[in-house]
C-alpha cells in the first residue's frame, strides 16, 4: 500500500537520471526514503537520544550537521535534562529546513533548538559537548572531510562526544560486493523494485563517496580522538563514537 509520503521517485523509468539533490520532492518522501534505505536508522536515531541524555553538558552547544528533517535533532531535544543547552541543527538544503523548523517545534524539551540554512563546511563549531554527522560525511568533498573532522574536534570540550554515522566501502572488493547485495536485499524487503535500485544507485554515485572504515579511523586519530569505538554496524552502514 502507497501514499503521498512513500517514496516513488525513482519507481518509472527515467531517460535521465540526474545527480541526487535533497530538494522539495525528496523532501516529502525523506521520511520514508531514509527507514527503507538505511539498515538501523531508528536504532541510530534512538541512541543518538540516548547518548545526547549522558553526554550533553551544562551551557554548552550541541551540533546536528546535516540535520535534514531533524530527526536526531528531535531525539536530542527529548532526550537533554542538563540546563542551558542550545542545539543547531544546520543544513544547506533549503527545502529541508524549512520543514525541519516545523517538525522540531512540534516536540518539546528543556533545550533552545535552532535550525539554520547553511553549509557546516562554513559553521563555527564551539564550546560543544556533541557533535552528530548522522549519514551527512559522506555527502562531502572528500578533500575537506579531514578539515571537517579536525574543525568538529577543536569545538569539543573535554569529555564531549562526535558521533559518526556513515555507509561504508569494505576495504576488501569481495566483501564490499557481498555488504552491497545484501543491502540491495534488505531494500527489495522493503518493497524497492530493481528499477528504482539501480537508478538510486545512478543517482548517488557522483554524490555520495563512501569511505573506509579505517579512512575513518584514521582521519579522527590524526585529527586527535584518542577514544573512538564503532558501535554500530549492519551490513555497510555503521555507525561510530569518538570522545575527545
Ligand atoms: C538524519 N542527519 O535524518 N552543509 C549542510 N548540509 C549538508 C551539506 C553541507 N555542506 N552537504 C549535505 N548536507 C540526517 C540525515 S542526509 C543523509 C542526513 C541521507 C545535508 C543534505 O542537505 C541532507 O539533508 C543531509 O546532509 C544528508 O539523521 O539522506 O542519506
Amino acid at each position: 500500500m502507497t501514499n503521498s509520503d512513500t517514496d516513488l521517485i525513482f519507481s518509472s523509468k527515467k531517460s535521465q537520471i540526474k545527480d541526487f539533490a535533497f530538494d522539495e520532492q525528496v523532501v516529502e518522501v525523506f521520511p520514508d526514503m531514509i527507514s527503507r534505505s538505511v539498515p538501523g536508522y531508528n536504532t541510530i536515531i534512538n541512541t543518538i537520544g540516548n547518548l545526547s541524555h549522558q553526554y550533553a553538558q551544562a551551557n554548552t552547544n550541541i551540533y546536528d550537521l546535516g540535520c535534514s528533517l531533524g530527526a536526531a535533532t528531535i531525539a536530542m531535544k527529548k532526550s537533554i535534562v542538563q540546563k542551558n543547552c542550545s542545539i543547531i541543527g544546520i543544513d544547506n538544503s533549503s527545502a529541508m529546513v524549512e520543514r525541519c523548523k516545523m517538525h522540531v517545534n512540534a516536540f518539546k524539551g528543556v533545550s533552545n533548538v535552532e535550525i539554520r540554512e547553511g553549509n557546516i563546511l562554513e559553521t563555527e563549531i564551539n564550546n560543544a559537548s556533541m557533535v552528530v554527522l548522522n549519514f551527512t560525511l559522506q555527502f562531502i568533498e572528500p578533500e575537506v572531510r579531514q578539515s571537517l573532522i579536525q574543525k568538529i574536534y577543536d569545538g569539543l570540550q573535554p569529555g564531549g562526544i562526535l558521533v559518526l554515522s556513515e555507509k561504508l566501502e569494505a576495504a576488501d572488493d569481495v566483501c564490499n560486493e557481498l555488504l552491497i547485495d545484501l543491502h540491495h536485499d534488505f531494500k527489495r524487503a522493503n518493497g524497492y523494485s530493481e528499477l528504482e535500485i539501480a537508478q538510486k544507485r545512478t543517482a548517488l554515485e557522483n554524490v555520495m563517496r563512501p569511505d573506509s572504515l579505517d579512512v575513518h579511523l584514521s582521519r579522527l586519530k590524526d585529527s586527535g580522538f584518542n577514544h573512538v569505538n564503532q558501535w554500530f554496524q549492519c551490513f555497510n552502514f555503521m555507525s561510530l563514537v569518538a570522545i575527545k
